[in-house]
């Protein structure tokens, strides 16, 4: 785990290599056996000094955030904290040299052990980041890293490293003084020895006499400044969400007034505060453990050999098409761009050329990287180029006879053993697939816009759809560096049925005269992207509306339509204001700004009472984690998990609350039902809470465990 060597020279070289992890983390056992060698070459007589390194391909990735969700309790959660910090102070003043010989990415303890030693060097790669990332994890460096990092770079370039949880490339922290020098790989042990060798010292600048921290102490008339527009900042983007970073600012204040031991105490007892909250262990249970599952494909049907992948059809250059098409060129496939016009086709490859010289531009590709990757990309008309391709997915008009003929013309250019995907976000799956000769082999792959930007592919499985199919087509996701979750087949399948609720809700508050800025307000509060009515608008009114007209065809009078569709209908039909892309709907586009349109006033005269802000959030959250319960209920998401991934990264529901359902979790099961019983009586039946909530009701049990 840690191999202990010394050398010819009397220079100890303990190497980390936690063994059953691709990473190190600093484990209980780990860091047992860590401090353990820093003992022994501290006693022994002919070591003169110790470097640090990893025998892995990153440095150390930090605490194991596992051993975070097995001890919830403050004072456990402190305990651990004070513990480190004791023994990362005590080593640092016992009197023999320590460097940190950082091979590979470093990040939260593994910087924080880092910078408790006495001279940092790394390998110079492109690949390496160095950073202090706890505050997305939702927790704050708890092994010193509050206290070191503003001692040794000044308040004012540590801050905003720590409250963003940055992760810089060697270059920069270079430049911070984060890093004392950058050296090429090979050459990495022989200069952190030669350090040791050529006298460096065991001494850190914090116990130099007279230190002063770089660029002045918090309480100094221009830090104090600099910090309290910090704070006014961060309150303003978490909106009380999230305490992490606030507890971040208050370790720096407080400790770096004190001496060392003092400001590492002090950190230790907000380290217990703040990973015991609720949103620490949503962010770390959802936003990290979660979505490393998924993106990992751990839920994979099992004994289906993994396909590869290297040509891929694409029906359809349109917005989603052309998208879809970038991702695949991007991740190396060959890519068959087909429309019905050839300047269509043409026009889809011009999308990947704007993506990719943006990136020339930006310094992340190279113009070898932009030419071979739109040499991957064939425009074309003639269905007969799709021979040879392992997957074909269509992104034609969402209109049944257009993706039944693209289905038909594909089947016969390639055979009906690939795979067939549709991109499709309403239409039900199972009645495409009718048109594919082999419907174990259809799929739905639905796809976000824009879609080089977003993670989330949600993976529909039809009623006919193999498990073989299911699992190729996860392969293809990951395959273009995607993130799938699977639903089953369902109108409006998942992520579009439950995120619907937010911007429906919003018209509803709209259409009973709630002011409309308290509306946007109450969602950008709760942690949401955007208010509903800018959702709405983003989405397009015009859009939404065909869903209803469709949806209403299909499904005749049993059809009950969304509470909003009045203000909809009267938006598209009336009004014609039908959003963002016609520079009109809820707010008024000109000049690169969003106002909200003045005349809403006239349409939806306000009521004399308006509602708190508190309990507006609350209507905008509750209806979307009980239609995601429904979903949970009918089989649509087979796991809270599923829910929680889709949601995060399908429309950015606030990771605070860890996802859609755990949101459910984290206000209580108790408390939601009585909240949506409350809101069924007095707002709609919308709000009443399924079975699968009632009957956990005072059994203390949450819904992550209960769930399916
Ligand atoms: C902290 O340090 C608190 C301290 O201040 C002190 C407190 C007292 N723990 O991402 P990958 C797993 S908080 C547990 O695929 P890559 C990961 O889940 C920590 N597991 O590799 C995955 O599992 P699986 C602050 C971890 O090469 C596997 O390792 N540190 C941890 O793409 C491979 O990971 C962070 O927030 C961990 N800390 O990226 C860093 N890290 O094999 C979090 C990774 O089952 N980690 N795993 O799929 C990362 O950002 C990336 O993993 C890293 C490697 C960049 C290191």
């Amino acid at each position: 785990m840690i191999d202990y060597r010394v050398d010819g020279d009397g220079i100890a070289v303990v190497t980390w290599n936690v063994p059953g992890s691709p990473v190190n983390t600093l484990n209980d056992a780990a860091t047992t056996a860590y401090v353990a060698a820093v003992d022994k070459a501290l006693a022994d007589p002919a070591v003169k000094g110790i470097v640090v390194t990893s025998a892995k391909s990153d440095f150390i990735a930090g605490a194991d955030i596992n051993d975070f969700l097995a001890d919830r309790s403050v004072a456990g959660l402190e305990a651990g904290s004070r513990a480190i910090n004791r023994v990362f102070r005590r080593l640092e003043t016992a009197g023999k040299p320590m460097v940190a010989a950082i091979n590979g990415t470093a990040l939260g303890g593994g910087l924080e052990l880092a910078l408790a030693c006495h001279y940092r060097i790394a390998a110079d790669s492109p690949k390496t980041r160095i950073g202090l990332p706890e505050v997305t994890l939702g927790i704050l460096p708890g092994a010193g890293g509050t206290q070191r990092l503003p001692r040794l770079i000044g308040v004012r370039a540590a801050v905003p490293l720590l409250v963003e949880g940055t992760r810089l490339p060697v270059a920069d922290a270079l430049k911070l003084g984060i890093l004392h020098a950058v050296v090429p790989a090979a050459e990495l042990l022989h200069k952190a020895k030669a350090w040791i060798l050529a006298g460096g010292k065991a001494e850190q600048p914090w116990d130099r006499k007279g230190f002063r921290v770089p660029g002045g102490n918090p309480g100094d008339p221009g830090v104090q400044e600099f910090l309290s527009v910090v704070i006014a900042k961060v309150h303003e983007r978490t909106a009380g969400n999230y305490p992490a970073p606030i507890n971040i600012l208050s370790c720096v204040y407080e400790g770096m007034s004190s001496p060392i031991e003092v400001g590492t105490d002090i950190e230790s007892r907000y380290f217990g505060v703040t990973a015991a909250t609720v949103q620490a262990e949503n962010l770390i249970r959802s936003g990290f453990l979660a979505l490393n599952d998924a993106r990992k494909l751990k839920r994979r049907p099992a004994g289906v050999p993994k396909a590869e992948f290297r040509k891929v059809g694409v029906l359809g250059a349109g917005l989603m098409g052309s998208g879809i098409a970038y991702a695949c060129a991007k991740a190396g496939l060959d890519t068959v761009l087909l429309d019905r016009e050839p300047a269509m086709a043409e026009r889809g490859k011009v999308h990947s050329d704007k993506l990719l010289t943006r990136e020339v531009e930006r310094g992340k590709l190279d113009a070898a990287g932009r030419e071979a990757t739109l040499a991957r990309i064939t425009p074309t008309v003639d269905y007969a180029a799709l021979t040879g391709c392992d997957i074909v997915i269509e992104a034609v008009f969402e209109q049944r006879d257009i993706k039944a003929e693209a289905t038909h013309r594909t089947a016969e250019a390639t055979g009906p053993d690939i795979l067939f995907a549709s991109n499709t976000s309403t239409l039900p799956i199972s009645g495409l697939a009718e048109h594919w000769p082999r419907p174990d082999n259809f799929i739905g792959l639905h796809f976000f816009s824009p879609v080089h930007r977003m993670a989330l592919v949600e993976v529909i499985r039809g009623r006919q759809t193999s498990e073989t199919c299911l699992a190729q087509a996860l392969d293809f996701v990951a395959r273009i560096g995607k993130t799938p979750v699977v639903v089953n087949d369902s109108r409006g399948f998942f992520t579009s049925r439950v995120f619907a609720t937010y911007f429906e809700e919003g018209m509803a508050l709209l259409a009973e005269g709630v002011n409309p800025a308290l509306i946007e307000n109450a969602g950008r509060q709760t942690g949401m992207p955007l208010g509903p009515l800018a959702v709405a608008d983003e989405v397009a009114l015009d859009l939404v509306h065909k869903i209803i007209v469709q949806t209403r065809a299909d499904l005749g009078p049993s059809y009950t339509p969304p509470v909003s569709a009045p203000v909809i209908e009267l938006f598209v039909e009336k009004l014609g204001r039908v959003g963002k892309k016609a520079g009109k709907g809820f707010y008024d586009y000109a000049d690169g700004q969003r106002r909200l349109w003045p005349g809403l006033a006239e349409h939806f005269p306000r009521a004399a009472r308006q509602p708190d802000v508190g309990s507006v959030k609350r209507r905008l959250l509750h209806i979307q984690s009980v239609e995601a319960a429904r979903c949970l209920a009918e089989g649509v998401v087979e796991s809270t998990t599923d829910a929680d991934v889709a949601s995060l990264l399908g429309w950015g529901f606030p990771a605070w609350a860890g996802g859609v359902l755990s949101y459910v979790d984290t206000i209580g099961v108790d408390r939601f039902v009585a909240e949506c019983e409350a809101l069924a009586a007095s707002v709609g039946p919308r709000y009443a809470p399924p079975d699968i909530l009632k009957r956990l009701v005072g059994t203390g049990t949450q819904l992550r465990a209960a769930g399916r």
